[in-house]
């Protein structure tokens, strides 16, 4: 058996079958590129979803994980510690929010961003509990946990996981008809990610987020932005919130808050919202540790000090013009912002995965998300020439239908 059959094994015989992975087994990873355990290289165009923006093993955050694991790891936050208010601080500061609340996963600060909401709606709201709603959108991902899938309209992410978390209220994702019509005086909150990573790279009309902003405040409800996978970069600006000069009062970011080595999330807003946070009313055994706070430091560095949204805006924009002009008779549209972009396979030309296998085989990782299409997310350290490369690549493999639709 190879390598790469035996690991296979080992993994099926003992992981629990939560996942359809791609057959490549890696073992090393550097900038844009991975390696697997038969000495192949990849480009790497799926970026952990948007957690490897910074690329792989940035040595500026390989080194602030080092340097911090050999002096403190975790204090718990029944204790300071040296690490959490200069990353508080630069987090606020960078972003512009008046307090930041650290946790670990993206779904654990979904879950915080709600608990936040519902509480300010019962507090300064006066929406007595059990009455309050937030409103979400059809095609939603916000994480997996048992309250984020309740409002989930993908069955396959909620059958059998019930009975479900109430006071969600659902509705079609750009529709600002449809989301006027749903707000009411018990809406105490708007959940939306500005564009829609998992659902296929979904992104909304122009104004989207401006209009839901202003919506929010005509009925008096929070707007919650979740950029766990917009943020940080990854669509061109530091929030895609930005392209609309949207601020949230709540912003929820995660993944490449971690730089790829660790899970570091948080939930970012102003006094008047994270002030109805008291002592013992939520909590985390590692949010905000030492090593998450050091990692989070140097990526957020290395985000503004190598202008990472900026290479985003301008590698994006030329590579979408180039998958467009491939006119490749198998893509339907190419859609994204930045370096988040969806190649849509018409679907007369069969599902995407067959094409994320032939990309494989020909060094390229790129998932599928849903049926039919293919997402291309590299790191944002990425550069025109390592895109360049990829290009004939795609080209061959985009070339023609691969499997009968
Ligand atoms: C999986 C999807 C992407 C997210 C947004 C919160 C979370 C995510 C916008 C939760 C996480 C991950 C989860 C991972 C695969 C990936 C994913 F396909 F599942 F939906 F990116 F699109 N908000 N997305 O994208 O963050 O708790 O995972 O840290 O579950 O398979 P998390």
């Amino acid at each position: 058996m190879t390598t790469t059959a035996q690991y296979l094994d080992e993994a099926e015989r003992f992981g629990a079958n939560n996942y359809h992975p791609l057959p490549v087994v890696l073992e090393r990873g550097e900038g844009v590129y991975v390696w697997d355990v038969e000495g192949r290289r990849y480009l790497d165009m799926l970026s952990a979803y948007s957690a490897l923006n910074q690329g792989h093993r940035h040595p500026r955050i390989v080194r602030a994980l080092v340097e911090q694991a050999e002096r403190l790891t975790l204090t718990s936050r029944a204790f300071h510690n040296d690490r959490l208010g200069p990353f508080l601080s630069r987090l606020c500061r960078l972003t512009g929010f008046e307090r930041a609340l650290p946790m670990n996963t993206g779904a654990e600060a979904v879950e915080t961003a709600i608990k936040a909401a519902r509480k300010w709606g019962q507090d300064v709201r006066g929406v007595p509990e059990g009455d309050a709603e937030i409103i979400v959108f059809d095609g939603n991902f916000h994480g997996r946990t048992t309250t984020i899938i309740s409002f989930s309209s993908e069955p396959l992410y909620r059958k059998g996981f019930g009975p479900f978390t109430p006071g969600f209220r659902l509705v079609p994702y750009g529709d600002l008809q449809a989301l006027r019509g749903a707000m009411s005086r018990r809406t105490i909150a708007v959940l939306v990610e500005p564009i829609q990573g998992e659902a296929g790279v979904v992104v909304p009309p122009p104004g989207f987020m401006r209009a839901v902003k202003a919506l929010c405040r005509e009925h008096g409800a929070l707007l919650l932005a979740d950029e766990i996978q917009t943020g940080l970069g990854r669509t061109g600006r530091l929030f895609a919130c930005d392209w609309e000069d949207v601020r949230p009062d709540v912003m929820i970011v995660g993944k490449a808050l971690g730089g790829g080595v660790y899970p570091v999330s948080a939930i970012l807003a102003d006094d008047a919202v994270m002030n109805v946070f008291s002592p013992g009313t939520h909590g985390s055994t590692f949010g905000g540790n030492p090593l998450a706070a050091a990692v989070a430091m140097a990526s957020l560095d290395v985000l503004v000090e190598e202008r990472l949204a900026e290479r985003a805006a301008e590698l994006g924009a030329w590579f979408m013009d180039e998958l467009r002009a491939l006119e490749s008779p198998v893509v339907e549209e190419v859609r994204g912002r930045g370096l988040l972009i969806g190649v849509v396979i018409r679907s007369d030309a069969g599902p995407a995965r067959p094409f994320c296998e032939a990309l494989m085989e020909r060094g390229i990782l790129a998932k599928e998300t849903h049926e039919q299409v293919i997402r291309f997310a590299p790191p944002l350290v990425v550069t025109r020439e390592q895109l360049q490369e990829a290009l004939p690549i795609i080209a061959e493999v985009l070339g023609r239908p691969l499997s009968p639709g």
